[in-house]
């Protein structure tokens, strides 16, 4: 090792152990309410696991903090036939009516913490602001493929319905099958989380999720909700379904489910 070089190694490796010390400090005794919001979890589980679940989550999102995009891949790596995974075509009264309509009725209920609640009609979101992306989706039950997704960012969904109010955590995408998934901030400002209506090119098939899902790239397959129906800001996510954020914690998978 020369000599000039390690100065700047003790140096960069003090910075790295004094961003580590405060990262756990921060971790263990708690933080100011803005900034748990963007790293912690809504709720905190207990013992190892728990332990786990936040330093991932605020590792990641100190890491993420200027929102880089997760990797978009080139035309040629779309998988031909993309699966359908988990539900793929809702008993739901309600949404067999709409299909049977060919969608022409599904409306999207954007309420809540919100400065004008409103409802979008499919053709209304496909005017909108469009974004397409070919990424991963990644499985946590050990598949992946590549996907062209078109759809509408959900901030210019927000945007439509006036903004978030400042009291606004979360936003919380429900679906058809009585999934729902509550997402911070940082994730619902990400510019590739869309309202996705397009898969490669064509309207999104009933098994994917029609006729919209999110897309919520950084995340493993479970948070990218298929049969989209609402979108409510919330506070908290305390009082929506067992309270620990989404339906797959609710089941004891992590909130945080960044792949
Ligand atoms: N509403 C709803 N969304 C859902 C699911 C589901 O069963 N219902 N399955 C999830 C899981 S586990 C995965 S991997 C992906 C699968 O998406 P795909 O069917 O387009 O492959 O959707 C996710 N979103
Ligand atoms: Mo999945």
């Amino acid at each position: 090792m020369s000599n000039e070089s390690s100065p700047k190694l003790i140096t960069s490796r003090r910075r790295f152990l004094m961003g580590a010390a405060g990262l756990s400090g921060l971790i263990v005794t708690g933080c100011d309410a803005e900034t748990a919001s963007s790293l912690l979890p809504p709720t905190r589980r207990g013992g190892l696991v728990g332990l786990a679940d936040r330093l991932t989550m605020a590792s990641q999102r100190l890491l993420m903090a200027n929102q880089p995009l997760a990797q978009e891949h080139d035309p040629r790596d779309i998988t031909r036939d993309f699966p359908t995974w988990g539900e793929t075509n809702p008993e739901d009264e309600e949404y067999q009516r709409l299909l049977a309509g060919g969608f022409e009725e599904w409306r999207l209920e954007v309420g809540g913490l919100v400065n004008t609640p409103t409802t979008l009609s499919l053709s209304q979101l496909k005017g909108m602001k469009r974004r397409t992306q070919i990424t991963s989706h990644i499985c946590e039950q050990g598949w992946s493929a590549i996907g062209e997704w078109t759809g509408t960012p959900l901030t210019e969904v927000l945007a439509v319905a006036g903004g978030l109010q400042p009291e606004a955590r979360y936003v919380v995408v429900t679906a058809f099958d009585g999934w729902y998934e509550g997402f911070d901030r940082f994730d619902v400002e990400h510019p590739q989380t869309i309202l996705a209506y397009g898969l490669n090119g064509r309207d999104l098939p009933r098994g994917n999720g029609a006729p919209v899902r999110l897309r919520v790239e950084r995340h493993c397959g479970y948070k990218h909700l298929k049969f989209v129906k609402s979108i409510e800001a919330v506070a908290s996510m305390e009082h929506i379904g067992r309270g620990t954020g989404g339906i797959n914690s609710d089941w004891g998978f992590h909130w945080y489910a960044g792949a």
